[in-house]
């Protein structure tokens, strides 16, 4: 660590109180002079420090810029995020956090980059994730359950995600079964579930968050501009990404604990409630079939509920679904 994290790290642990020049250069090791050196660089970088005669400083106010330090501090959490790995350019943050994960990193740790060159989707699609316009971050957990059950932790995402973005004024977000997030219709978030396991053991599992926030239609690659969208296209307004992520990380936090503790059921009634098609037809094609049913919901353990071609209803694991069909 270096004196001025180790700096930032004192005053954030006295976050209401001042702290004086005196106890910091006696902490740090360095002279007083050096200490109002520090502070005058921090506020260059955007900290608003307070300085008081014969009490001292404290931070008023951490700049927008994320790094491990402003996405840590006013963050009351409980195991998440207590490392935080942030980076200014990866090729993808799960690629940073597989490595972190296999050099033992613990339960909660999160990466999160300004950019990434080679954002992943799905089955190799890509994402794309442009300078400090979204939320670019990967959670790493070590949960106890079946390697079959991993998927609900993607549905148990998307419920976070679209609780955390209905409370903004305006917004609507539907997921789109299993892992987007709609407004107004359109991409604006999508999750991407990675898991090492042994036999029936989860070493761990990576959740990829992906957030359009402050893109303005131009940010959005032309080859998406008609079917994704940003909070910020869509509120015609400016988010701080670092509020966003620190609300995010709480709530998933809280939902993974209900989670660990009451099993699915809960998430499943929240889902519904965000649910884009239900009750609407959907077209469905399976390896070697291809229909049109009414979508019903999620089962019990996350699978997809709908219409076999005789009515009768079936619970889809994995299928090719054509949400957005001619009669839209
Ligand atoms: P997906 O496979 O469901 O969606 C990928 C598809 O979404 C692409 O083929 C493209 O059509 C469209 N798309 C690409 N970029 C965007 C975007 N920025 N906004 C809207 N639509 C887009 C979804 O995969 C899972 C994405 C997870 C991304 C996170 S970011 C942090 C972590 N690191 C990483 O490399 N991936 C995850």
């Amino acid at each position: 660590e270096s004196t001025r994290d180790r700096l930032i790290n004192l005053l954030a642990e006295n976050k209401d109180s001042f702290i004086s020049g005196q106890v910091l250069s006696d902490s740090l090791n360095i002279s007083r002079n050096a200490v109002w050196k520090h502070m005058k660089e921090l506020e260059k970088d955007g900290y608003q420090i307070e300085a008081k005669p014969r009490k001292g400083y404290r931070i008023k106010k951490y700049p927008e810029k994320l790094s491990s330090n402003t996405i840590k501090w006013g963050l009351d959490s409980k195991w998440i995020a207590k490392k935080v790995i942030h980076l200014e350019t990866v090729e993808s943050t799960q690629t940073i956090a597989h490595q972190a994960a296999r050099e033992n990193s613990p339960h909660g740790t999160i990466v999160v980059a300004d950019e990434q060159t080679m954002g992943r989707g799905r089955m190799n699609r890509s994402w794309h994730s442009s300078k400090e316009k979204g939320i670019w971050l990967s959670i790493l957990l070590r949960p106890e359950i079946p390697p079959n059950h991993a998927s609900q932790l993607t549905l148990v995402t998307a419920t976070v995600l679209a609780e955390v973005l209905s409370k903004i004024e305006n917004v609507e977000p539907l997921i789109k079964w299993p892992n987007d997030i709609l407004l107004n219709r359109k991409k604006t978030a999508g999750i991407l579930t990675e898991m090492q396991s042994e036999q029936d053991q989860i070493q761990y599992i990576l959740i990829g968050i992906g957030l359009n926030v402050n893109h303005s239609i131009h940010d959005l690659n032309e080859d998406i501009q008609s079917k994704a969208t940003s909070l910020r296209i869509e509120t015609e307004k400016e988010w701080s990404v670092k509020d966003i992520i620190q609300k995010l990380l709480i709530a998933f936090e809280t939902a993974y604990d209900a989670y660990m503790e009451d099993g699915f059921a809960p998430t499943k009634k929240k889902w519904e409630n965000y649910g884009f098609k239900i009750g609407e037809n959907i077209a469905i094609k399976t390896f070697n079939d291809k229909w049109q049913g009414k979508f019903l919901g999620i089962s019990d353990e996350g699978a997809l509920l709908t219409e076999s071609k005789d009515g009768t209803p079936v619970k889809l694991y994995s299928a090719e679904i054509d949400w957005f069909t001619e009669q839209d």
